[in-house]
């Protein structure tokens, strides 16, 4: 995250931590969304490449440390959209996946002060509503965060942000993005993929939004790019059934 600040613990119990693990200690790759005990919202390209040995952290602050309220599942199912692709001009279109978790004595995650569920929306909000965004992605140093960050982005209308000088007709309806294009250098980056874009509405927290892609990242006119969950409601639902029954 570009721009943010230190999130107190427990502000985004939703958030996960996607991992390898490897010899040399877990490597963190990408972000994703608790949205059912047993399943992460992620972005596809997180998850494109097959990767061996990936774990979901959730309940998590600072990555380098053992923290009490951490929740550690092994990933035993990948379903990424059918219609996901990568456009040459960097566009990633239905970059949308789900991860199901692998039960631990019976059970997946359980839900606690530092661990919770976050809505799925059936609705739009209007441009300008304002929203976060929070991971442990590429700071403006250029290194990934420890510790997880946070800032507060604006939804902007797709007209908006298809105009020439912003991203030039490289969004579809699968994504919208978000920013404050009066105040450059609040961003999502590399490293906060697959994580959340979350807007409270009446109290409870959604996640509107996948971090996706994006030219740079903080960059005037180059606002942060979004999956806009909204559109995939129904294949979340269809997904999850279809997997629960096998
Ligand atoms: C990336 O490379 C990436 N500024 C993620 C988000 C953004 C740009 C790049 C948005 O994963």
């Amino acid at each position: 995250i570009y721009g943010g600040s230190k999130a107190t613990p427990g502000k985004h119990p939703w958030m996960a931590s996607l991992q390898t693990r490897t010899l040399d200690g877990n490597k963190h790759f990408c972000g994703g969304v608790l949205i059912k005990s047993c399943w992460v919202l992620t972005a596809a390209h997180c998850l494109q490449e097959p990767k061996p040995n990936i774990q979901v952290v959730l309940g998590k602050q600072n990555l380098k440390k053992k923290e009490d309220h951490e929740q550690i599942f092994d990933a035993v199912h990948i379903v990424l959209h059918g219609k996901y692709r990568e456009e040459p001009g960097h566009a990633l279109y239905n970059d949308i996946a789900l991860l199901k978790l692998q039960p631990v004595d019976g059970y997946c995650a359980v839900e606690t002060k530092h661990v919770k569920i976050a809505c799925v929306p059936d609705f739009f909000l209007p441009a300008g509503t304002s929203c976060f965004i929070s991971g442990w992605g590429s700071t403006e140093t250029g290194d990934l965060s420890h510790q997880l960050l946070d800032a507060n982005v604006k939804l902007i209308s797709q007209r908006k942000c298809n105009e020439p000088k912003l991203h030039d007709d490289k969004l579809d309806d699968s994504m919208f993005c978000a920013g404050n294009l009066r105040k450059p250098g609040i961003d999502s980056c590399e490293g906060d993929s697959g994580g959340p874009l979350t807007c409270v509405q009446n109290g409870s927290y959604y996640v509107y939004g996948l971090v996706s892609w994006g030219e740079g990242c903080g960059l005037k006119n180059k606002p942060g790019v979004y999956t806009q969950v909204t559109k995939f409601a129904s294949w979340i639902n269809a997904a999850i059934q279809s997997a629960s029954r096998s």
